[in-house]
């Protein structure tokens, strides 16, 4: 029997429709956390059409490699990044937009972009939840040939050296190639080639996406990682549905500890080319049949932790000392600053990208009944000459009046540490303490490590 053609087009409606409802909204916002959980980082790319994602939050990849790091990313893709909205935008309507552009002379380029916090991780019994909602790029077949879609983080120590992959742990959350209908999810750890982790494949799982392809709607991809179970165990979801796990009984404990407790950072990235495509291809990628211009959408990033600190939120417990050494990124609460690696002594992480107006909550320090009289900061600047600023101490409110500051002008470098030390009122009892940080000009200024308070 023949339909009308009218029934024919109300038929396709309803099926668009459907399908609209089953890939969901366009742009989404980061969900509330579940009980028991609190985020500790997002990123829902609400910036306005064109615009770069947030120099606070990311660091954009330029070029082939890292500097000194091994040549085409490591992994053979054949694109070189760059930081034009060509490549890398927001796009106005909730999302950031990656997309892999051929030229007229046949050379890709395209964006990946990697957080500047590296301190995302499950704290000792927490555990950490790593999502993204993600539409890949709309491409299947011989269209899609080397598209490489990725979302997936890196241990912080990676960041700087560049060698000592895969022993530093890497989470691999959403990778595809070549617009099949799968999600990939692994960890890659120990040595290479082989170990553990059997590399240079790695530990993982595939998973067609429920309900719509992976490249037809956005999908919700999350890694959890769990170390308040024996065996601490990672896994891996799409759209709720756990389709992977790995967990510490699968190797030795020292495998295990380097690839996964410390923190890690996320990255995002569309590769053209490279091992992984031209592997589950079976010949070079992309060729001449790939469509250029075809975006990943990325509609958020975010990170929640749980039961135990983790991340940047270290210092909510309470009961902090004030005579002991508070790191400054063991933050409850802080507003304008971001978290990175140092190369002070005894490395670690020290909060930067402080600027006037920015501030660092601590919560419960506890001076004890005999009064502080001094408080000192383990500081260092690269400012430009002229810009300088103070480093303030308040208590138990940003807007209390300082107890204590000190000027920090440039002091030759990001990473060139001086400790400076500053009178204060006499402090007792258990106070929030908040640092808080004044400029008479709108630039970072001062970095910090640690501080401490004396008697
Ligand atoms: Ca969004």
């Amino acid at each position: 029997m023949r339909a009308s053609k009218t029934l024919v087009r109300a038929g396709a409606a309803a099926l668009l429709a459907l399908a609209a409802a089953l890939a969901g909204p366009a742009s989404a916002s980061v969900p509330p956390p579940s009980t028991g959980w609190s985020l500790t980082w997002s990123d829902d790319f609400t910036g306005s059409a064109g615009s770069a994602p947030s120099g606070t939050d990311w660091i954009t990849d330029t070029g082939t490699s890292y500097p000194g790091g091994p040549a085409n990313w490591g992994t053979g893709e054949v694109q070189t990044y760059t930081a034009s909205s060509t490549n890398l935008q927001q796009d106005g309507g909730g999302n950031l937009r990656i997309t892999p552009v051929r030229d007229g002379s046949g050379r890709w380029t395209s964006a990946r972009i990697e957080t500047r916090r590296t301190d995302f991780q499950a704290a000792a019994g927490g555990r950490a939840r790593i999502e993204a909602r993600i539409q890949m790029p709309n491409l299947t077949g011989a269209a899609a040939a080397g598209y490489w879609p990725a979302f997936w983080t890196l241990g912080a120590d990676y960041r700087g050296n560049y060698q000592n992959w895969p022993g530093i742990g890497e989470f691999d959350i959403m990778e595809n190639v070549n617009g099949i209908n799968q999600v990939w999810g692994t960890l890659h750890c120990g040595g290479n080639p082989g170990g553990p982790c059997n590399e240079t494949n790695g530990l993982g799982a595939v998973h067609a996406c429920p309900g719509s392809a992976c490249q037809g709607a956005f999908h919700t991809y999350t890694f959890e990682w769990d170390r308040s179970v024996s065996p601490e165990t990672l896994r891996w979801y799409v759209d709720g549905v756990q389709y992977h796990a790995v967990n510490a009984s699968q190797m030795d404990a020292t495998t295990w500890a380097n690839a996964t407790h410390h923190g890690h950072f996320v990255l995002l990235n569309v590769a053209m080319g490279g091992a992984f495509p031209n592997g589950v291809a079976g010949s070079g990628t992309p060729t001449g049949s790939t469509a250029s211009g075809v975006p990943m959408l990325v509609d958020y990033v975010a990170v929640w932790n749980s039961a135990g600190s983790g991340g940047g939120g270290g210092g909510g417990g309470g009961g902090t000392g004030a005579y002991g050494t508070i790191q400054a990124e063991s933050y409850a609460a802080q507003s304008g600053t971001a978290t990175e690696t140092t190369t002070d002594t005894g490395g670690g992480q020290d909060v930067g990208w402080i600027a006037g107006g920015d501030w660092l909550r601590y919560n419960a320090v506890d001076f004890g009944s005999t009064a502080a009289h001094q408080f000192k900061a383990r500081v260092a600047s690269g400012a430009a000459a002229g810009v300088s600023g103070l480093v303030e101490v308040r208590l138990d409110s940003p807007t209390a009046t300082p107890v204590g500051s000190f000027a920090v002008g440039s002091t030759g470098g990001w990473q060139n540490w001086t400790t400076v030390p500053a009178n204060t009122a006499a402090i007792t009892g258990t106070h929030d303490v908040y640092l808080t940080f004044a400029s008479g000009q709108p630039a970072d200024f001062v970095n910090l490590n640690w501080f401490t308070f004396t008697g």
